[in-house]
């Protein structure tokens, strides 16, 4: 295995129309979860990944398990729930730039995760170990259960790549500053965002918030600056990645497209750099098309695309 992950994957419904949900007749379905995104790009650069997770023994829960192993992944360490149902989310466009999301996920069989899920001979096998802050937002023994993930982790050599990924409906700020502070310790590489780095430390340059994570513990900082790239901080190395040039339409699963390039860079054995610039291109890439995953690459798409597109060097 190249890649585990643990989290929540949830049925997501979006109205076909622009407006106010409550005018809504007609809603269409796909699957959201961050974890799995990463894996998803992953998957389709040919790289083995696992998720452990807990779905409803529902028919929305055989619907996430079939997708995500239709992509590819291995879910032989997703457990159905029979106790919980699996998560909705819902998405209102009320019109292209102002989305707002409603999460139907507290009491979800993923948020009743817990330590005793994680497999440790699972994460031993992988070489990366992925989680995101969104996990352990979503209940007490989630969290215990991230812990027990990256406790296995450590103890294995397995290197642990964190996106904070914050999510200020899931949780209280106070609450989340600390234990996402207290995970990004424990990462050998974090991917933040400026407002997630702005959020932890109060500071809003990418360069100063690089070093704060370094200073809480991380060894690589790979900070999104959107459309303008990435900075990549490791050991004496800093280094700005310019951004693809693309006609964005949703912006929604860039971040997890970033992931699964930069790690995917990685297991290839790229430079930083390189593999900092591979997901700079997969994470435009996911912009073009409407969906979290739609626009994720397979290797000829990621090679044509980084061959022709022109980079943002201004
Ligand atoms: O990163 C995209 C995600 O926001 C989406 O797929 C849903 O995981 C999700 C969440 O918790 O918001």
């Amino acid at each position: 295995m190249d890649v585990v992950t643990l989290g929540e994957t949830m049925v997501s419904f979006t109205p076909q129309a622009t407006g106010l949900m409550r005018y809504a007749r007609h809603y269409q379905s796909a699957f959201a979860g961050a974890e799995t995104n990463t894996m998803t790009g992953l998957s389709r650069l040919g790289h083995q990944t696992g998720w452990i997770s807990r779905v409803g023994d529902d028919e929305l829960g055989a619907s996430v398990l079939s997708f995500v192993r239709g992509e590819g992944i291995d879910v032989s360490n997703v457990m159905k729930d029979p106790t919980a149902p699996t998560a909705l989310m819902l998405k209102e466009m009320l019109n292209e730039e102002n989305v707002r999301v409603y999460y139907y996920r507290q009491h979800s069989a993923a948020s009743n995760l817990q330590p005793k899920d994680i497999d440790e001979a699972y994460i031993a096998r992988a070489k990366y170990l992925y989680i995101t802050g969104i996990t352990p937002a979503l209940s007490s023994s989630c969290l215990e259960a991230v812990q027990q993930a990256l406790t296995y982790a450590k103890k294995h050599s397995v290197k642990v790549i964190f996106d904070p990924n914050l999510r200020k409906k899931l949780w209280e700020e106070n609450h989340a500053r600390k234990v996402l502070l207290g995970l990004a310790a424990q990462a050998d590489i974090v991917l933040p965002g400026v407002a997630e780095g702005e959020f932890l430390f109060n500071v809003q340059d990418e360069k100063k918030i690089a070093r704060r994570f370094i200073e809480n513990g991380a060894c690589t900082v790979i900070t999104k600056l959107g459309e303008h790239g990435a900075y990549y901080v490791a050991g004496k190395e800093e280094i700005y990645v310019p951004g693809f040039k693309v006609k964005a339409i949703d912006p929604v699963g860039a971040g997890d497209g970033f992931a699964a390039g930069v790690i995917s860079g990685l297991l290839d054995g790229l430079s930083g750099e390189e593999a900092v610039r591979r997901g700079c291109a997969i994470g435009a890439m996911v912009t073009t098309t409407s969906g979290d995953i739609e626009g994720l690459p397979d290797r000829r798409l990621l090679e044509n695309f980084m061959a022709e597109s022109r980079e943002d060097v201004s």
